[in-house]
């Protein structure tokens, strides 16, 4: 049997690819992106693709699903919540072929807006699910998945955490399934048409499946492991929190590792627990497994970790005494990391508009959106105001100008997105604020990728997933069809600061109604313009610097400077661009490129 060292991202690829997955749909979101992008190596088996947002990814599975193919959607946890409607009714409607979600939860905010904690809305939408804990997990959960989801005809929630998806470990690669897999197409519309008559009629089913499976014997032997290692402690446990507890106390207790964690088989929790004097609930994020095990078991302890990341430290010391006792470890040495605050590269283009907003700082309101650009929010650019989730950034500004109208506050909302936020949602609030006639300022920051998330194609760009020619859809084209006039169209390479400060200037200006505001200039970082660079970077001529620091606002972490010297320097030649927006603030011309 071949063996390969995998991440918990690339173990579920290639589970899916084992299992005969057809169509694999997603957006991208850490920390669950590797899934398609590994996924799209087996283009020759399947269909990979990237979605506009996660809702879109959960309808192409599901069609697919219904249509008789195995078939995935893959997404970050706040994902979840875009993809949420199709999700809820989809639990009614059941499919075909299997089908499985999967939600990359980011306990930590490692990159995240939030911590939400997708176990429950398993609960809560009725889908099954399945959690693993490592990659051989990853890999061997998904094929059960495909197999539950077909015996129940309910969807697999495949919940993961960062530490799952990104951790690394031997796993025994398995044979593919080959074409068994395909389904015929039945087509049942009291089944799938869900109007209030049929989803009442459905409502019942997925009740009745969820009831069985919470008793199936096979599927809790199949997925719930049972260590019994004497003494009077017990833990029960999922997840990666498995191995945060098994570090803090090895051997010295026992454990019911729970896989499927709903339905939750409370016949497997209830035997477990009277074995034990003590029992102990540890878990990650939201008393999930705590609520159900509690009761049964009213005396099990069960600290709280419902914010942060868990790990073997804060385990010891939540449970303080009794964990000496029974570890006779003091966790000492499991220190955190250092923090290290992300910063807008090198040559990043939105490092001109930020700048040439900064400049601007007291004539409006920022309302940012989620990719690269949030880092705008730093110092010195100081760019936004507020940032929740993607789109918002184009649609809070209509309610926000709203409520500086009628607090006469003369100041304007301006609102940006990315070009893959833009395709998300962004568009669709572009659309509102047109018809709301929001008196907004909206920029679309197009990079030509979707950078933050590293680099993956969206609906601008010209290939796909799998790296096939697809049409490129015009983000000014759209804009323009909203009825926009083209004069409140205003674009600008954003490094130009001379073009940029105009495009701004002249959007502000615009009274009645959305301006908008197209900043075009492709991520530093893509090949094709690490390429186009060379060896080219900017150079600062020491005998010509006064020392003045003006090209230090613009904050390139290329650039440096020496306080004895009392010069500026680029200290970063490799990662330096030459994009030259530090040349431009020189007004002595000590800044030139070179190659
Ligand atoms: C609902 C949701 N899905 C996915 C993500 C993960 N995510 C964060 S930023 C981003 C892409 C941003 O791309 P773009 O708008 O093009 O901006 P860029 O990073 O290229 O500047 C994604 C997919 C998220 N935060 N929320």
């Amino acid at each position: 049997m071949q063996k390969q060292i995998l991440s918990g991202n690339e173990a579920v690829a290639r589970g899916a690819w084992e299992v005969g997955v057809k169509v694999a749909a997603a957006y991208p979101g850490t920390p669950s992106t590797e899934i398609l992008e590994n996924l799209s190596a087996y283009k020759e088996d399947l269909y990979a693709t990237w979605a506009n947002n996660e809702k879109i990814a959960a309808e192409i599975a599901y069609g697919a699903a219904v249509g008789g193919l195995r078939s995935l959607a893959a997404m970050k946890h706040v994902g979840m919540n875009a993809a949420a409607d199709p999700i809820f009714s989809a639990a009614y409607t059941g499919i075909n072929a299997g089908m499985v979600v999967i939600s990359a939860d980011d306990p930590g905010c490692y990159s995240s807006q939030n911590e939400q904690d997708n176990r429950l809305y398993a609960q809560h939408a009725k889908l099954i699910m399945l959690e693993p804990s490592d990659s051989q997990e990853c890999l061997d959960f998904v094929k059960a998945a495909f197999e539950l989801s077909e015996q129940y005809d309910m969807l697999v929630l495949l919940r993961l955490t960062t530490r799952v998806c990104h951790s690394k470990s031997i796993v025994e690669l398995g044979e593919r399934t080959t074409d068994s897999t395909v389904k015929a197409y039945n087509g049942n519309p009291r089944k799938y048409a869900m109007l209030p008559v049929n989803a009442k009629a459905r409502h019942i089913v997925v009740e009745d499946s969820i009831a069985k499976l919470a008793v199936d014997s096979d599927a809790a032997a199949k997925f719930n492991k049972i260590e019994l290692n004497g003494g009077k402690t017990g833990v029960i446990t999922s997840g990666m929190a498995y191995h945060h507890v098994k570090e803090a106390f090895g051997d010295s207790v026992s454990y019911l590792k729970l896989g499927l964690t709903f339905p939750l088989n409370h016949k497997v929790i209830e035997e477990f627990a009277a074995r034990f004097d003590t029992l102990w609930v540890i878990e990650e994020g939201e008393p999930y497994l705590a609520t159900a095990v509690k009761a049964i078991r009213a005396d099990a302890v069960a600290p709280s970790f419902i914010q942060g990341e868990l790990n073997a430290q804060r385990i010891l010391e939540a449970l303080g005494e009794n964990a000496k006792t029974e570890a006779g470890i003091s966790g000492a040495g499991l220190g955190e990391a250092p923090g290290r605050p992300p910063v807008l590269c090198a040559g990043c283009p939105h490092r001109g508009f930020f700048y040439a907003l900064s400049k601007r700082r007291d004539k409006f309101l920022g309302v940012g959106d989620i990719g690269c650009y949030t880092l705008g929010v730093n110092a010195p650019f100081n760019g936004m105001d507020i940032t929740l989730c993607m789109g918002s950034g184009f649609s809070i500004p209509i309610g926000l100008s709203k409520a500086l109208e009628a607090q006469g506050d003369s100041r304007k909302v301006i609102g940006f997105c990315g070009d893959s936020t833009f395709f998300h949602s962004g568009f669709s609030s572009l659309v509102d604020a047109v018809h709301q006639k929001a008196n907004v300022v909206l920029a679309v920051l197009d990079n030509s990728i979707t950078a933050m998330t590293g680099h993956q194609e969206n609906s601008g760009t010209e290939r796909n997933l799998m790296g096939y020619e697809v049409p490129k859809i015009s983000i000014e084209n759209m804009i323009l069809s909203t009825g926009i006039p083209a004069e409140n169209v205003f674009k600008a390479d954003p490094v130009d600061q001379k073009a940029m400060t105009a495009a701004l200037d002249s959007a502000l200006a615009v009274s009645d109604g959305v301006a908008v505001i197209i900043t075009k200039r492709p991520c530093a970082l893509l090949k094709d313009v690490i390429k186009a660079r060379g060896t080219r970077h900017c150079e600062v001529d020491a005998e010509k610097c006064v020392g003045c620091k003006a090209c230090m606002k613009v904050a390139c972490p290329a650039l440096a400077f020496d306080s004895e010297k009392k010069h500026a320097y680029v200290a970063d030649v490799v990662n330096c661009t030459a994009c030259g927006l530090c040349a431009q603030q020189c007004k002595l011309n000590a800044i030139r490129e070179v190659e």
